[in-house]
């Protein structure tokens, strides 16, 4: 991948330079049409493909070791109570998506545990507005198939009003067109019903009730 990408970038650099130096020679004033600037032309545009049949032997010869991409990213959840909690995101290529939680101070049971839409707190945690849904269905279950991409289903507290989950999923990527980098988790005051309660908010929040603490997602060293 790593060296695909280097070939690339090498034969943009070789086809700009040819252009450049054609460019130049064709806009050189004392030039014409004919015969004089029809073979100097020629003449230099031999050379560049000489060099980038060079350049790609040179890139060739490179041993192709697979690297793993591993990306990773963190959010660190905070509201209005003594809930808080670190979440950590990695993703390695274009796999799915694992998803590391740990928050305390929740009641025991059950809580919704979401992705929403924007990584915007400026007004708490409801200024992070909906659930990330960029295909624009209706609220789910993870296992769903009709659901939110950021519906992540609940948490569930232990006597001690901790949480701790492993999430795996395969529509939260890290990067992408459906990037969820900027933005944010939020953990709710009741339980997700996962679409399914007949509640009037089930199909849109599953009726999982107030933002306890929500944190923004940002990218991390490896
Ligand atoms: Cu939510
Ligand atoms: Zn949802």
């Amino acid at each position: 991948m790593q060296a695909a990408i280097a070939a690339m970038a090498a034969q943009t650099v070789i086809f700009s330079a040819t252009q450049s130096s054609s460019a130049a020679l064709c806009s050189f004033p004392n030039l014409t049409r004919g015969s004089i600037a029809h073979s100097s032309f020629f003449g230099v545009s031999v050379k560049p493909a000489a060099r980038q049949a060079f350049s790609l032997a040179a890139v060739a010869q490179r041993p192709m070791t697979v690297v793993a991409a591993a990306k990773k990213a963190v959010a660190v959840l905070k509201g209005n109570s003594a809930v808080e909690g670190v979440v950590t995101l990695t993703q390695e290529d274009d796999g799915p998506t694992t998803v590391n939680v740990r928050i305390t101070g929740l009641t025991p049971g059950p809580h919704g545990f979401h992705l929403h839409e924007f990584g915007d707190t400026t007004n708490g945690c409801i200024s992070t507005g909906p659930h990330f849904n960029p295909k624009g269905l209706t609220h789910g279950a993870p296992e769903d198939e009709i659901r939110h991409a950021g519906d992540l289903g609940n948490i569930v507290a232990n006597a001690d009003g901790v949480a701790e989950a492993t999430i795996v999923d395969s529509q939260i990527p890290l990067t992408g067109a459906n990037a969820v980098i900027g933005r944010a988790f939020v953990v709710h005051e009741l339980e997700d019903d996962l679409g399914k309660g007949g509640h009037e908010l089930s199909l849109s929040t599953g009726n999982a009730g107030g933002r306890l603490a929500c944190g923004v997602i940002g990218l991390t060293p490896n």
